[in-house]
């Protein structure tokens, strides 16, 4: 579940290389390398760190690691002091330290942006690869750029933050009682009233029309800052942190999700069936689009909260994890350590004192905090912590590893130089606690000793349908939400037209609809956290894909041979070394060497998840039978 509830925030401030959605979410949330909120000032306090040039000195390739080192250092001096004043807003949210934090923010960004248009006396030279690669990333790494046209950089600033904050504070009153998106998310996903359901999915995207106007002045900014930094717009900037051309990262999106369509379409087939014997005709047909609202999920990007209404009835009972934590007594620190237990269990070196000491585990009673789960690296060595407001249930059981990867990836590339600190791309970073996840098996639980016996193979299919719900549903969502992004942000899709965009491209990959028309106000992208807080989400889809890449990897070191979905590599120290072994890269090589490290292929790809679903797919296309799938 989403527990996005800032109370307030200075939208797209700068975080440096520390970050990833994971990490340094500074007050707008979800981190950026850096944005540009700020102003390129062309009379910036700070003198350019290169050597100084004089008109008739050409550049030199010693310039440009001059350049870069000193670069370097000033980034790493700033995002350490950034990074603790963001911690101090996110977890005790004031007048005080919002102002703090946007100034924070605000200093970052010039900086970010001084030195990303300062490489440009380089263009041209014929530098290394490593410092051609750096000269990139500190281009490439501004989320959403201003140009330095006077007023420009506030004008963005203004609005981003007024997005991030509308959202944050976004409620809805239902029945008399004002509900924030938690509550309401609680209520999608438990709530199996269809009336009740399309209430407060509808009542959830009133938060957002007010967005519109202000998000297409924002790209129109954005794309300025862009093209003054070499590129075509904003979306291509984002599409060129892959080590490859925007056009064929595009391209690799377009591969992989061509790989998974079919799988998703006989999830689809068959929950959609299972929700029409639920539901009947009137509220879910047979055929045609699922009902956003009956997924169980305020954005139907996960459907795991419904399997009880889609659960195989052929499966033998398996097993509640939620349930076990509650009657083994676990707290948010028990599952914590928990988790901190399998990276220790595969010879990764425990968490320093520190982070017990500082990270926020569970929400405070006593004040205003965002209680999006976060991993943060505040100084760029051992300083790590997470932000959460951990539940005792499954879901937070498996976020808990999720942030706990992003923490170890942080420190075991610490010693990397500054620019290389960072997720080999961002979906590694998203990756790397999620495949520790798909460890949490029935073996794994049982020598944990939270349950007595394995269930048998009888199980599978209902284990199997449950990873599905979260997994397999989530492809579309996340390939649809940075698909709607990238029309709007190459100018594609006019304003007037991007609530249609929207609900088109979740019709068309999710096969999914809004329960009635939709206002002609609307604005439904804004009402996902990501939209309004500018967080690409690209690295989800990709993400997705690689963890089960991973997985079945280190399940062939292990020397697995049973089905994927039952491997588990807790306590595997060989594994481990060889996991750690990539981690520790960090961004200093491109992508493809840190997955061939570990995976022994240079390419994402699909089939891991399409053998690790097999036995699931099989039965779904039993009981597809003589059904007309598709939309
Ligand atoms: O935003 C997140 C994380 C932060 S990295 C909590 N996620 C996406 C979402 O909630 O939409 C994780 C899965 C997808
Ligand atoms: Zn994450």
């Amino acid at each position: 579940m989403m527990k996005t509830k800032m109370m307030t925030s200075v939208a797209m401030l700068a975080s440096l290389a520390l970050v990833g959605c994971e990490t340094l979410p500074g007050p707008s949330g979800p981190p950026q390398r850096a944005s540009t909120q700020a102003p390129v000032s062309a009379t910036a306090a700070t003198p350019e760190p290169a050597a100084a040039q004089t008109a008739n000195t050409p550049v030199t390739v010693a310039d440009a690691r001059a350049y870069i080192e000193a670069a370097e250092a000033e980034l790493a001096e700033q995002s350490e002091y950034a990074a603790r004043v963001f911690w101090n807003q996110a977890t005790n949210i004031t007048f005080d330290t919002n102002a703090l934090a946007a100034r924070a923010g605000s200093e970052t960004t010039q900086m970010a942006v001084r030195l990303a248009n300062g490489t440009k006396q380089f263009e041209g030279l014929d530098l290394p690869a490593d410092l051609a690669r750096k000269i990139q990333i500190l281009r490439s790494g501004i989320t959403i750029p201003a140009p330095s046209t006077e007023g420009a950089a506030d004008e963005l600033a203004k609005i981003t933050t007024e997005l991030d904050s509308t959202y944050a504070t976004g409620t809805f009153n239902y029945k008399g009682e004002d509900l924030n998106l938690d509550q309401l998310s609680t209520i999608i996903e438990t709530s199996r009233d269809p009336a009740e359901l399309q209430a407060v999915w509808e009542g959830w995207r009133t938060v957002s029309p007010v967005m519109r106007d202000d998000y297409a002045r924002m790209v129109e900014i954005a794309n300025q800052g862009a093209a003054e930094l070499g590129f075509t717009n904003v979306a291509d900037m984002w599409l060129s942190n892959y080590d490859m051309a925007p056009e064929a990262m595009s391209a690799e999106v377009e591969r992989l999700w061509g790989q998974m369509e079919p799988l998703y379409e006989e999830l689809h087939c068959y929950v959609r069936a299972e929700l029409n014997e639920e539901y009947g005709d009137e509220i879910q047909p047979a055929v045609g689009t699922i009902r956003a609202d009956l997924l169980g999920n305020m954005w139907a990007q996960s459907w795991a909260n419904i399997y009880d209404i889609v659960a195989p009835e052929v499966s033998a009972e398996s097993y509640d994890l939620t349930s076990i934590l509650e009657d083994k007594e676990f707290d948010a620190v028990g599952m914590v350590k928990q988790g901190e237990g399998f990276f220790s269990s595969l010879g990764i070196r425990e968490l320093p004192e520190t982070f017990w000491e500082r990270s926020q585990i569970t929400r405070p009673r006593d004040r205003e905090v965002v209680c999006h789960a976060s991993a943060w690296d505040l100084d760029n060595e051992e300083d790590i912590r997470i932000k959460m407001c951990t539940e005792v249930n499954a879901e937070d059981f498996y976020t808990v590893h999720h942030e706990l990867g992003h923490n170890y990836y942080q420190r075991a590339y610490k010693d990397q130089d500054f620019l290389h600190k960072n997720g080999a791309h961002d979906g590694f970073h998203e990756a790397i606690g999620d495949f520790v996840g798909l460890s949490i098996t029935p073996s794994y639980l049982k020598s944990i000793g939270l349950i007595d016996e394995e269930p048998p193979a009888e199980a599978d299919l209902g284990l199997l349908m449950n990873t599905a719900l979260e997994k397999i549903a989530f492809l579309p969502f996340a390939y649809s939400v940075d698909s709607w992004r990238w029309g709007v942000l190459r100018g594609e899709t006019p304003v007037e037209e991007y609530n249609d965009a929207w609900v088109m491209t979740r019709m068309k990959n999710q096969g999914i609809r809004p329960p009635a028309t939709r206002p002609a106000d609307a604005f439904d992208p804004g009402a996902k956290y990501h939209i309004p807080g500018n967080t690409p989400y690209l690295r989800y889809f990709l993400s997705y894909v690689l963890q089960f890449q991973f997985h079945k990897a280190a399940c062939e070191q292990a020397g697995w041979e049973g089905p994927l979905h039952r491997c588990s590599i807790y306590d595997n120290k060989e594994v481990g070394a060889r996991f750690e072994e990539m981690l520790t890269l960090g961004a200093s090589q491109p992508w493809p060497d840190a997955l061939e490290a570990f995976t022994g292929t240079r390419q994402m790809d699909g089939s891991a998840i399409a053998e690790y679903f097999a036995p699931l797919v099989t039965y779904l296309k039993d009981e597809n039978e003589g059904r007309t799938c598709g939309w």
